[in-house]
């Protein structure tokens, strides 16, 4: 098993649902935490409980990327994992959705899990080892009504982090991706904890054990994929 203790990573969309979970999960366990999001009172609440590292970051923004790597190495004077979590969606009809809605979507779920690991994998390769997980969706593998924009980026997210994971291997890199199902989350400008969703939906919580699962496994172990699902969801 790998020990987390002590392990500097970064979460990237950690102020809120999936990503802030992982983060206090990971805490617990002892990792150093970086935790990376734009809402800055968020991410103080946060860290006030990690006792980790917040970063107000953007991360469809190549400077911010870069920041946020320069600031953990000069925080902790390292790094061992990336958890790429931050994305966004909205779900319509083809005709309905602007193009800068496309953009948003494709700018953060697509772009942003790029330039976080285009930012980290140097690291890591010098050092000969790492983790980078990235939060993918089930819809990563079906497509489904109204999720042009969505299911496409995660698609193309998908691409991207198996393309890397056979990139890096060679460097001794890890790279895991999860893909939730339906999770109880603030996403799409929904609230979570209503009693509908707690039927219906996966916790938070579920996929920050996910993460803390693939991260555990052995050196020698990497878990390529690892989808979940509620109970009451078809799949
Ligand atoms: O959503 P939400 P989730 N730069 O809205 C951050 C995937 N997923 O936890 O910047 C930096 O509660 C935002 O922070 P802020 C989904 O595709 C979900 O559900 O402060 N951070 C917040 O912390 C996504 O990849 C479901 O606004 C940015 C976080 O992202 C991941 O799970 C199902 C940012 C979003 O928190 C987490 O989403 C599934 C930026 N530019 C996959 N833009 C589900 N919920 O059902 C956003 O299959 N963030």
């Amino acid at each position: 098993m790998t020990d987390l203790t002590d392990q500097v990573a970064i979460v990237t969309g950690a102020s809120r649902g999936i990503g802030r979970a992982v983060a206090l999960l990971l805490a617990l366990q002892g990792a150093k935490v970086v935790a990376v999001a734009r809402s800055e009172e968020e991410l103080a609440e946060l860290t006030h409980k990690t006792q980790g590292l917040g970063l107000v970051a953007d991360v469809t923004m190549e400077s911010d990327a870069l920041q946020v790597v320069e600031n953990t190495l000069l925080h902790y004077g390292r790094l061992d994992i990336l958890v790429c979590n931050a994305g966004v969606g909205s779900f319509n009809e083809l005709e309905n959705f602007t193009s800068s809605e496309w953009d948003r979507i494709f700018d953060t779920n697509v772009k942003g899990t790029f330039l976080m690991c285009k930012a980290v994998v140097p690291h890591l390769k010098a050092r000969r080892k790492g983790h980078i997980v990235g939060i993918s969706s089930d819809v990563a593998r079906r497509t489904f009504v109204h999720g042009t924009a969505y299911g496409a980026s995660k698609f193309a997210q998908d691409a991207m982090l198996g393309s890397l994971r056979k990139e890096v291997r060679p460097h001794g890199i890890k790279v895991s991706t999860i893909y939730p199902g339906l999770v109880d989350t603030y996403f799409n400008d929904t609230k979570p904890g209503s009693a509908e969703a707690e039927k219906t939906h996966l916790r938070p919580s579920d996929i920050a054990q996910a993460v803390r699962y693939v991260l555990e496994a052995p050196p020698h172990v990497v878990v390529d994929e690892l989808m979940l699902h509620p109970t009451t969801q078809e799949w």
